[in-house]
């Protein structure tokens, strides 16, 4: 425990043994304020498109394998932001603030070559918590949509995180598809108070192309003795089992692609040499009382200075309005309305994608409703 506060060491012990029997609802544990963090779910929304060169880049090539390795290469570039965030800024993962109902993250990139890449991110499910977002970008003409959510299990020590939920990357110039899947994960280090996640398992990405991929994830010492390390290959239309390429490496720093055919190997990403472009939101004045910043400043602020009690009296505000909130829908017999995003039926299109990567598509997912959102309130 020699990352926790001496202060704290009391509380961290108390956590971790309500951790273990707690069946995995972590939301409703308190945990020591040195390990919360300020920053609510709904804004890890922003990962995908943090490198907005890399998002767009896929729009641009002509030749559906390159195009697929281009939609590969962003994927890839993702993940850092994704997973490895917190403990570079932060020096460990911390305790995202578990978003209400309704919340909603909103922002946009403004870069030079890109034009305006847009974010929409909002809270479609409290318990369980599930986020939906879309991020798109109209001159390059792609847009990403998804929703996840997380299933909790505790083994000892190790927390295993199960994402509920996929992705899917659109060109609109080519009418392509992208079906994303999410990977498992678990929380290392929480004895030493010092949490880090890591990948496990496998993910896929099967295009309307035919082109598909699977990718492995490890931790450090399965592949190598290194830390977020993956391997993965790439499947041709014919849905031959050789692949056309492989690839190995470390998605938080460099990995290479191999050439089946020519037998050729060569750098495929290196995440050393990209910067990520800041999300730009409205001020707090400008912003509704359901984006997130503005609805948990006072969380935020509590937080920043560890101070215990205004973060519970601030939070218990929030939770306290939610269920007021709840009673009321109860009793008029309604349920709260989504903004954004609409939970409909799988289309064929969709389920046609997710088993051609072996996934069964959930019955229902959330859609957006890119009109509502354009043409309301909250458009920044
Ligand atoms: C979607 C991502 C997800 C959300 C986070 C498991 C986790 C909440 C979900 C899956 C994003 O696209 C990617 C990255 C990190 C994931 C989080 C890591 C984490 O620790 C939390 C959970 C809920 C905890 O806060 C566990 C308790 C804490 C003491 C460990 C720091």
């Amino acid at each position: 425990i020699d990352k926790v506060p001496a202060s704290q060491r009391g509380p961290w012990m108390t956590f971790l043994k309500s951790l273990a029997t707690s069946k995995g609802d972590i939301a409703s544990i308190t945990a020591p304020p040195f390990i919360l963090s300020s920053t609510s779910l709904t804004e890890y929304s922003k990962f995908w498109a943090e490198l907005p060169d890399l998002f767009v880049a896929p729009s641009m090539v002509v030749d559906p394998e390159e195009r697929a390795l281009a939609v590969f290469r962003w994927f890839i570039a993702t993940l850092k932001g994704q997973y490895t965030s917190r403990n570079e800024a932060l020096g460990s993962e911390k305790k995202p603030l578990n978003p209400f109902l309704g919340e909603m993250f909103l922002g946009r990139w403004e870069t030079d070559d890109e034009g305006t890449t847009m974010l929409v991110s909002e809270q479609v499910s409290h318990h369980p918590p599930v986020t939906a977002y879309a991020t798109y970008n109209d001159v390059y003409g792609v847009e990403l949509t998804g929703y996840n959510g997380q299933k909790a299990s505790v083994s000892t020590t190790t927390l295993n995180i199960k994402q509920v939920g996929h992705a899917v990357y659109k060109i609109t110039k080519f009418d392509e598809s992208y079906y994303i899947s999410l990977p498992s994960l678990h929380i290392e280090g929480l004895f030493y108070g010092a949490p880090y996640v890591e990948l496990e398992g496998s993910t896929f990405i099967q295009s309307s192309s035919g082109y598909s991929f699977k990718i492995d994830y490890s931790g450090k010492g399965y592949f190598s003795g290194k830390k977020n390390t993956y391997k993965a290959k790439m499947f041709g239309p014919d849905s031959s089992s050789k692949p056309l390429y492989t690839f190995s490496g470390q998605w938080s720093g460099k990995s290479t692609v191999k050439d089946e055919r020519a037998k050729s190997e060569k750098l495929f990403y290196d995440a050393t040499e990209h910067t990520i472009v800041p999300l730009e939101i409205k001020p707090l004045e400008e912003q509704s009382p359901y984006e997130t910043r503005k609805a948990w400043a006072k969380v935020a602020a509590a937080v920043s200075v560890m101070d215990y009690d205004t973060i519970h009296v601030e939070k218990s505000k929030i939770e306290n309005e939610q269920r007021a909130l709840r009673k009321q829908e109860k009793e008029e017999g309604r349920e709260w309305t989504r903004r954004y995003f609409t939970l409909v039926d799988s289309d064929e299109g969709l389920k046609k994608l997710a088993s051609g990567a072996g996934i069964t598509a959930d019955e229902k997912v959330w859609r957006f409703n890119r009109d509502d959102f354009e043409s309301g309130p909250d458009k920044c």
